[in-house]
């Protein structure tokens, strides 16, 4: 709980939301479309990825204990490239059909072209992912991340690492959102647990590694 001088207690900020199209933030920019995908092809992508996708249950070790993430994901790249994060090594997959119809339809408004994608299945409200930022190095300084949503809506928070002022956005089936500028280096991001949702979501956060 944050405190003043005095000892009073200061209220948590409000989130302010994101708004649909370009939205200019302290640090960085983000772009959100809501419909950019469209419901039917939105639906059939959803139900390609759910069975196509080769997911798995990574864990890891806390404290000596081995620990689940509490989501199943898959990375897929144009190589067998490697992917290495919270100490724990990916095996790559190489694209598949319906990863390069999506890549491909994204790259024009994203300006980059990706060579590699992390997708997270969320199978519940209780499947979630924690504060972090996409800033491995070898994504370079500044990376252009796209993300591509399907299935139920999450909502998604961001937080500035000085400031702690707080955004959100409900990404929703078929939505397209984008972080870019120095954003990474400035924020952290999360898509929280919550007792509302009951069905699956699917996420693609597509990236370029060096
Ligand atoms: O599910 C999301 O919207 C975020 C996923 C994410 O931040 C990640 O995979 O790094
Ligand atoms: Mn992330």
């Amino acid at each position: 709980m944050n405190k003043d001088i005095f000892g009073n207690i200061i209220p948590p900020k409000k989130s302010r939301s994101i708004c649909i199209g370009q939205n200019s933030i302290t640090n960085g920019e983000v772009i959100y479309l809501p419909k950019f995908f469209d419901k039917n092809e939105s639906d059939e992508f959803f139900v390609s990825l759910r069975n196509n996708i080769l997911w798995r249950q990574e864990s890891m070790k806390m404290y000596g204990k081995k620990v689940d993430f509490p989501r199943l994901t898959a990375w897929y790249s144009d190589s067998e490239r490697p992917y290495a994060f919270s100490g724990i090594t990916l095996k790559s997959n190489l694209w598949n059909h319906d990863i390069v119809a999506i890549k491909n339809k994204i790259e024009p408004k994203a300006g980059v072209v990706f060579n590699s994608v992390m997708l997270n299945l969320y199978r519940s409200g209780n499947d979630s992912i924690s504060w972090h930022s996409d800033s491995e190095p070898e994504f370079g300084r500044n990376p252009v991340i796209a993300s591509v949503n399907f299935g139920e809506t999450r909502t998604f928070q961001l937080r500035h690492i000085q400031t702690k002022e707080k955004l959100e956005i409900e990404l929703t089936h078929g939505s397209l959102f984008i972080m870019l500028g120095e954003l990474q280096h400035f924020w952290q991001h999360q898509v929280p647990k919550t007792t509302q949702i009951k069905k699956e979501r699917i996420n693609l956060t597509f990236r370029v590694i060096k």
